[in-house]
């Protein structure tokens, strides 16, 4: 089988992702103000704090594409997605295809799966298909992977963040994206479970800068290959200064 190179989207086997997703999960008024609420700062901030990829929707990567082939960050184009509108068991709609991917020259894909939602068998499908077709295209596959649902007590237990680490390996992602509890030990035990699939780590909503390093230095310690992160970068004062200090931990840069 054709292996797809995963040195599109790391460097020294490290990955750092700037997420950009939240305009449709969360809505504007939650996440977003003067300055973030336009993606052209959020391509900016891509460039200029050497991520190793931007994480869009269709929509974004359609209207800001001269922008990002500017910018040469590789794009992970999200396929589908929710808004938090509804309040049933969750499920994201798949709203883009490999064949947009390969059309706005993306390097990865990705796909949200919820692990225990009444839903979940069509999201699994649903991966199973695209991840076939981008390997097929020379794309890498990104799956976030987050247990929710009825099925689900406690999204970020030690058994829920290895199990969702496994099933990113079973369905065949490149690197799962998880949520970290805080527990480095749980975290390290999701790193094993995930096998030859790489993990990185959600950044989650916006923390104090000394508890987010040092979440983030765990999350290296456990064996994470890095973060997918969003808020915790655009939503800070001096959005490049943070990406500086991920950069030195996450690549041991100086
Ligand atoms: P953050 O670093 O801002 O948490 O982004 C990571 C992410 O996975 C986004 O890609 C996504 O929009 C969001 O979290 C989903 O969060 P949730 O479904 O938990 O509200």
């Amino acid at each position: 089988m054709a292996r797809v190179s995963l040195r599109r989207i790391t460097r020294k086997g490290r990955a750092l992702y700037l997420a950009y997703d939240q305009g449709l999960e969360h809505g504007p008024e939650s996440d977003f103000n003067e300055r973030n609420a336009d993606p052209r700062f959020i391509i900016e901030i891509a460039r200029k704090g050497k991520f190793s990829g931007v994480v869009f929707q269709r929509g974004i990567a359609e209207k800001y594409f001269e922008e990002l082939q500017k910018a040469k960050v590789p794009l992970i184009l999200k396929l589908n997605g929710k808004t938090k509108l509804p309040k049933g068991e969750p499920i994201s709609a798949q709203i883009a295809d490999v064949g947009d991917a390969v059309r706005l020259r993306a390097a990865a894909v990705g796909f949200t799966i919820y692990i225990g939602s009444e839903h979940e068998a069509k999201m699994l499908e649903q991966f199973a298909s695209i991840q076939r077709e981008a390997h097929r295209r020379g794309l890498l596959v990104i799956a976030w992977i987050y247990p929710r649902g009825k099925g689900v007590k406690n999204d970020v237990s030690r058994e829920m963040i290895a199990y969702a680490a496994r099933v990113g390996l079973e369905a065949g992602a490149d690197i799962v994206k998880l949520k970290y509890g805080g527990n480095e030990k749980d975290l390290a035990w999701a790193v094993r479970a995930a096998g030859k699939t790489k993990v990185v780590v959600a950044g989650g909503t916006k923390k104090d800068e000394k508890s987010f390093l040092k979440q983030v230095r765990e999350i290296v310690d456990a064996g994470a290959i890095g973060l997918a992160v969003g808020r915790n970068v655009w939503q800070h004062e001096r959005p490049l200064e943070i990406a500086r200090k991920l950069r030195e931990i996450i690549f041991g840069e100086k």
